[in-house]
């Protein structure tokens, strides 16, 4: 299947982000692609530059004022004073509960926590253009799908899933997998399902499309009583107004092992296949592997190629969105495992 790549996504290399209280070196680094972009080389995929603009479909699942925000955001930290060139900007205040969010603050670091959710997501001289670039990938894997091709695989970073509406977080900037799904809805998609099976809930993508019918979103993840986002993800959460029972949440444990994790995928799939879905966006996180530095379940390798078996059996045409994944080395053997597995079925 084609790969569509992001030229762009080395211009996004912040340095630090924070972990239990210390500054240490980004897990979301340049190197995750580079392996994975190495990998499909290696095992004879075809890499092609994004070719479609995402700024119009970027509209549909992202609010203006955020939008206009993250484009100019290193520029209007740059220019509050020229030596933050240099510095990585974190916010460090939150409108929560009882503060107002319709008011734009004209501090640039208040307007930074306006539209965050965590101090965890650092930006970078390139971070809008690598963001952009990416979610140009997925606009153009959608496209080719929707064109008729039985798959596609946007290779990209930083990821999306983490991004909502209006705000940023957890190493992503613009929501990917709901820019592929929003592409093929607008090119003739009735109803898509979007697939989420990073470790992390896919808090995002759920808020987007939260009262819609017409994308159902269903997430594996571990259990947020315990895991980041910590704040969305639970079981009990369905789906509302024109939406309702259009989300699904299956939390797991953190340790959960691999046969639980494949039990937890045939319950998805087979709502699914119930969904009347014409389309599939699968966010594919790979942190799910035993390997993985910050998160904690249990797929071996060859558990991704069984993973993309399994997605193939769904008979749709298939969009793949890289998300997570930080066992950088091992990133570019699992993710061509699954689109191999797919591919194989
Ligand atoms: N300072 C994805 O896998 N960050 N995002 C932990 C916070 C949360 C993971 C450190 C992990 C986010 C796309
Ligand atoms: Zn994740």
């Amino acid at each position: 299947m084609i790969t569509f790549h992001n030229p762009l996504h080395q211009g996004h290399a912040p340095v630090h982000e924070f972990y239990r209280g210390e500054r240490v070196p980004c897990f979301e680094k340049p190197a995750r692609v580079d392996y994975v972009e190495e990998a499909l080389r290696l095992r004879g995929h075809d890499l092609a530059a994004p070719d479609v603009d995402s700024a119009a479909v970027l509209s549909e699942v992202h609010s203006q004022r955020y939008l206009a925000f993250l484009q100019t955001a290193w520029q209007q930290w740059v220019s509050v004073d020229p030596a933050n060139a240099a510095v990585q900007p974190f916010p460090s205040v939150w409108p929560v509960r009882t503060l107002r969010s319709d008011v734009e603050p004209d501090n640039f670091v208040a307007r930074l926590g306006l539209y965050s959710m965590d101090n965890g997501t650092p930006m970078a001289a390139g971070t809008w253009a690598a963001a952009k670039a990416g979610a140009d990938a997925a606009a153009s894997a959608a496209a080719r799908v929707a064109q008729g091709a039985r798959a596609s695989f946007c290779c990209t970073r930083p990821p999306g899933h983490h991004a909502g509406p209006d705000f940023m977080g957890g190493y992503c900037f613009l929501n990917n997998a709901a820019v592929a799904a929003q592409v093929l809805r607008n090119q003739g998609a009735g109803r898509v399902a979007l697939l989420d099976v990073d470790y992390h809930h896919g808090n995002g993508t759920q808020s987007i499309f939260y009262e819609r019918s017409d994308v159902l979103f269903i997430s594996i993840h571990g259990d947020p009583r315990t895991e980041y986002p910590f704040y969305l993800g639970h079981a009990d959460e369905t789906g509302a107004g024109q939406g309702a029972g259009f989300n699904l949440n299956l939390p797991l444990p953190a340790g959960t092992s691999a046969a639980t994790w494949f039990s937890a995928l045939e319950a998805a799939c087979q709502r699914i296949a119930s969904s009347g879905a014409d389309a599939l966006v699968i966010s594919l996180g790979l942190d799910a592997f035993e390997g993985d530095p910050i998160s904690r379940f249990a797929l071996a390798s060859e558990d991704f190629t069984r993973l993309g078996k399994r997605l193939a059996r769904l008979g749709l045409p298939t969009v793949f969105v890289l998300e997570g994944g930080y066992a950088a080395a091992e990133l570019g053997t699992n993710a061509v495992n699954v689109l191999d597995g797919f591919e194989q079925a």
